[in-house]
């Protein structure tokens, strides 16, 4: 088989630290150190957890793992570094034990001229390769800062990360194989498994002209390294500007289907209502809706975070990032007042219209106190970020202006 059950993944888990006497316990972690750090909502305590290739990360949950990357980590360069890059699955059998990367095969079937199966070898030495920078968020990233709250893992904002992915293009993989008539979707499924039958299996899917943009990967790097294990070693999906619910990891199933896709969570599971802004009345539900899929645009301080202290009368130097679904950005805007008076910052370098761009800006505090920092970005069509948070009952695409507190001296 392609993977090892067992033995395997109990390695994983003895490596990460995990298992004492055969059993994933909170104690076992919190044994290796108690070191916590709080999110800025109720019931935001975490505990740092260290993985297999990854620096201590924030944990939401073990089984399976989620794992949030401390804020701090996106100051430090555009890219965020593999060891820090956030961790989410949906099936508690994930990740997916260990992968034999020799006998590793991605499957293409369905509606296909001519049905193949690739190795990585293969992948990487009949095709092209391809690069992008592109960053993978949560759909619920920063869920947890909703109010009224809603259900779902109460993440803060790290459940974001910037890459540089290489791989192939999925359209040379599908023309590879010759899509034929009828085809409408592209399906993704990924080696990982739901423990119990009646858990609906992780499978994604894409309509079949995104699917065949270009941009689209089957990427089996991330800056400039092997994938790590918990983020999809060795070959995953890249949406590029899609919320990470898209990028299958240990992708090894596509299939091309002459119909849309009817599965878990494409058709109940990962949807937002069908509104302007993608938002409700608070507390109410949507009365239609649809998968969710862009990315809204967002920014952020990086330098400082909420409590951080800075001194009077002394220039304080500003970093930040923005992004959005792939229009670009355009300008970034920063308030020392709360969101009274604006000034645009300084964009950083444009690694493409997927990635985090880096902005700066510095300002001076007249007097000790408190101040409250906020930046606004805007894309390359004029769209921003609202002043007063949108609400949807899933907890999805937070976008709001956010505020960070800091202390004068
Ligand atoms: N195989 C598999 N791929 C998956 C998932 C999963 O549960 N299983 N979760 C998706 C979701 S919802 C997100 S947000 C991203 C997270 O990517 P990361 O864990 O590499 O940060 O993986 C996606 N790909
Ligand atoms: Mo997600």
């Amino acid at each position: 088989m392609l993977f090892q059950r067992g033995s395997t993944r109990r390695r994983f888990l003895q490596d990460a630290g995990l298992l004492a006497g055969g059993l994933v316990t909170a104690a076992s972690v919190s044994a290796r150190g108690d070191e916590t750090v709080s999110l800025p909502f109720e019931n935001g305590v975490r505990p740092l957890v260290r993985y297999p290739q990854k620096r201590p990360l924030i944990r939401l949950t073990t089984r399976p793992p989620q794992l949030e990357t401390p804020f701090s980590a996106f100051n430090e360069g555009i890219l965020t570094p593999n060891d820090a890059f956030f961790v989410r699955y949906h099936l508690s059998e994930s990740p997916p034990m260990e992968v034999d990367a020799d006998m590793f095969r991605v499957t293409l079937s369905g509606r296909l001229n001519r049905p193949i199966s690739l190795g990585l070898a293969e992948l990487k030495s009949n095709f092209e390769p391809f690069e992008i920078v592109a960053v993978n968020q949560c759909s619920g990233n920063g869920r947890g800062l909703m109010k009224p709250r809603v259900g779902g893992g109460q993440m803060g904002n790290g459940a974001m990360g910037n890459a540089r992915w290489r791989g192939v293009r999925l359209r040379d993989v599908l023309n590879r194989a010759g899509v034929a008539a009828g085809a409408r979707q592209v399906t993704f499924n990924g080696l990982d498994q739901p423990a119990i039958e009646k858990t609906p299996d992780f499978v994604k899917a894409l309509d079949l002209d995104h699917a065949l943009d270009g941009e689209v990967m089957l990427a089996y790097a991330m800056n400039g390294e092997d994938l790590p294990m918990l983020n999809g070693y060795p070959l995953r999906l890249v949406v590029p500007g899609y919320f990470g619910t898209y990028w299958v990891k240990h992708v090894h199933e596509i299939t091309v289907v002459d119909d849309v896709f009817k599965g878990y969570w494409m058709a109940t599971a990962y949807r937002i209502p069908n509104t302007p802004g993608s938002c409700v009345e608070p507390g109410t539900s949507a009365k239609s809706t649809v998968p969710i899929n862009r990315f809204n645009i967002r920014s952020f301080i990086t330098s400082l975070e909420d409590g951080a202290r800075i001194k009077a009368g002394v220039e304080t130097r500003v970093r930040g990032i923005a992004f959005d679904g792939g229009l670009g950005i355009a300008e970034v805007l920063f308030a020392s007042d709360g969101g009274r008076s604006w000034r645009a910052a300084r964009l950083g370098e444009d690694l493409g219209k997927y990635s985090f761009r880096e902005w700066t800006i510095s300002f001076t505090a007249s007097e000790a106190g408190s101040m409250d920092l906020r930046c606004r970005a805007t894309n390359r069509i004029g769209e921003s970020q609202p002043l007063d948070p949108l609400w949807n009952p899933a907890g999805y695409m937070r976008n709001v202006v956010e505020s960070v507190k800091v202390i004068v001296v």
